[in-house]
């Protein structure tokens, strides 16, 4: 399995108005995973539309993109063995209210409009490279060891 799996992750509007960026930060880095970007930004209307393509023809979608273009998103990627589906467990349900404790959308939403976060879906392959190119430069993402690195794969 590759350790340099990368994965794309982004905090929602509603996660940084509620103050939770470094708690979910910190979920990802005590997990053992590397960030190797992130980017504090605004979306667009283009960016939102591009990003959630394949929900277009949802009757969810126009709110969908309101709120994700209303603030501030913190958008990251993570390195590690198998990122895409590891993120994804620690990310929870699509619907807080099906996410179980211990999870960010468990713990912190209870809305499936308000869900806090969002990762790459591992099961639609390739969605984690798609998301990183469109929202990161190969430039902005950044090649480091963790210091820890010895202790965290065997
Ligand atoms: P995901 O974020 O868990 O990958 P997707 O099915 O890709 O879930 O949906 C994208 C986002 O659209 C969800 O995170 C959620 O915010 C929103 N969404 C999905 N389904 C619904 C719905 O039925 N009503 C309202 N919003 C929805």
């Amino acid at each position: 399995m590759s350790e340099d799996e990368r994965t794309f992750v982004m905090v929602k509007p509603d996660g940084v108005q509620r103050g939770l960026i470094g708690e979910i930060v910190s979920r990802f880095e005590e997990r053992g995973l590397k960030l190797v970007g992130g980017k504090f930004m605004q979306i667009d209307d283009d960016l939102a539309h591009e990003h959630y393509g394949e929900h277009e023809d949802k009757p969810f979608f126009d709110d969908l993109v309101e709120f994700i273009t209303s603030g501030p998103v913190f958008a990251m990627v993570w390195e590690g063995a198998d990122a895409t589906r590891q993120v994804r467990s620690m990310v929870g349900e699509t619907d807080p209210a099906e996410s179980a404790p211990g999870t960010i959308r468990g713990d912190f939403g209870l809305d499936l409009g308000r869900n806090v976060i969002h990762a790459s879906d591992h099961e639609d392959e390739g969605a984690n490279e798609r998301e990183i190119d469109l929202f990161f430069d190969e430039e902005e993402l950044l090649d480091y060891e963790r210091i820890d690195a010895a202790w965290l794969y065997e």
